[in-house]
């Protein structure tokens, strides 16, 4: 096993022990949705063979889940060492896009060259690709529907996200969205239920930022999943919105249709480091992506202002370190 340059922090307090639903497997529809209802937001399941009637009611009512470390230690720093060794790969051979979507580069609170968002990660890395398709997540395909596979080459393929708090940051946070606008520019149409599935690598207290997700509006009317906020734009928090715990190893499960953000960590520089790696479960045609597809038009615009962003902070980066170095000497 390869160990990654940023571990995670794993001397951080054991997670709570996951709901105890032994004694609920067996409940009927109506039972489940009152005894999720009664359930704390921050609940942790277990994933098990099969997805029980209390976390289908949890999901359906708030549109979200939480499963207790699903990667084990080793799998979380082999994850993250692979995408260590992908990110010099494509830095050294100069390469900003894998099969058409653009990898955001921007500077490190070191002032190096930083992988922000890549797009495919599994198409480099052979142990990801294997992690993804692992026996123990089928019930999460199953939850997904009968039909649903891992779109490994579809849409963006599996997307890894870092965010950092530092001086020159490209990306220290994401403001609200909600992932239907990708599916409405991939597929012309408003997308119905569909649900993402998250891997978090790092320990994220509430205070730490993180993800925050408002509960039931994966619910709400089309025109609200469009317009209630300003996609990618609106950053305040909301009153109503619930703080994503994790632990590394951790799996969430959301509706796209649902409002969500990443709030910044108030620390600077490695400390506020945040990792998620999301799979795209598909249902839609096959519609399989290959070196030299051309860039999604979402994520031509996306580019052009992560571009712009990412000189920006090039500048800022070099200003800082010049300050540095003249208050050095
Ligand atoms: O980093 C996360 O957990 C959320 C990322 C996200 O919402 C997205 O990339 O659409
Ligand atoms: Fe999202």
């Amino acid at each position: 096993m390869s160990a990654p340059r940023h571990p995670p922090r794993w001397d951080a307090v054991a997670p709570p022990e996951p709901l105890d639903e032994t004694a609920l497997l067996g409940l009927v529809r109506a039972d489940a949705e009152a005894h999720a209802a009664a359930l704390p937001a921050g609940t942790r399941f277990r994933l098990r063979a099969e997805i029980t009637p209390v976390q289908a009611a949890f999901l359906d009512r708030r549109g979200y889940l939480v499963f207790d470390r699903v990667a084990d230690r080793d799998e979380v720093e082999t994850i993250l060492a692979e995408i260590d060794r992908v990110e010099a790969e494509l830095l050294a051979r100069g390469e900003s896009k894998v099969h058409g979507v653009p990898v955001w580069f921007g500077p490190d609170p070191d002032g190096n060259e930083y992988l922000y968002r890549m797009g495919f990660s599994s198409v480099h890395s052979p142990f990801l690709s294997n992690f993804v398709r692992d026996g123990r997540f089928e019930p999460v395909r199953r939850l997904i529907g009968d039909d649903a596979r891992i779109g490994e080459r579809e849409k963006d393929g599996v997307v890894f996200n870092r965010y950092v708090n530092a001086t020159g940051s490209l990306r220290p946070n994401l403001a609200w969205h909600t992932d239907a606008l990708r599916d409405l520019f991939y597929n012309r149409r408003m997308p119905g239920p569909m649900l993402n599935v998250g891997l978090h690598f790092d320990r994220i207290r509430p205070q730490d930022g993180g993800l925050r997700v408002l509960p039931g509006t994966h619910k709400q009317s089309g025109w609200a999943t469009l317009f209630s906020k300003v996609h990618f734009v609106t950053q305040a928090p909301d009153p109503a919105e619930v703080a994503v715990e994790t632990w590394p190893g951790d799996l969430t499960v959301h509706d796209g249709r649902m409002w969500h953000r990443v709030e910044a960590s108030p620390e600077t520089g490695w400390a506020s480091l945040r990792r998620s790696m999301y799979v795209p479960y598909v249902r839609d045609a096959v519609l399989e992506k290959h070196a030299g597809s051309p860039t999604p038009l979402y994520l031509r615009l996306f580019d052009a202002v992560m571009r712009w962003r990412a000189a920006r902070a090039r500048r800022r980066q070099a200003a800082s370190t010049a300050a540095k170095n003249t208050s050095d000497t």
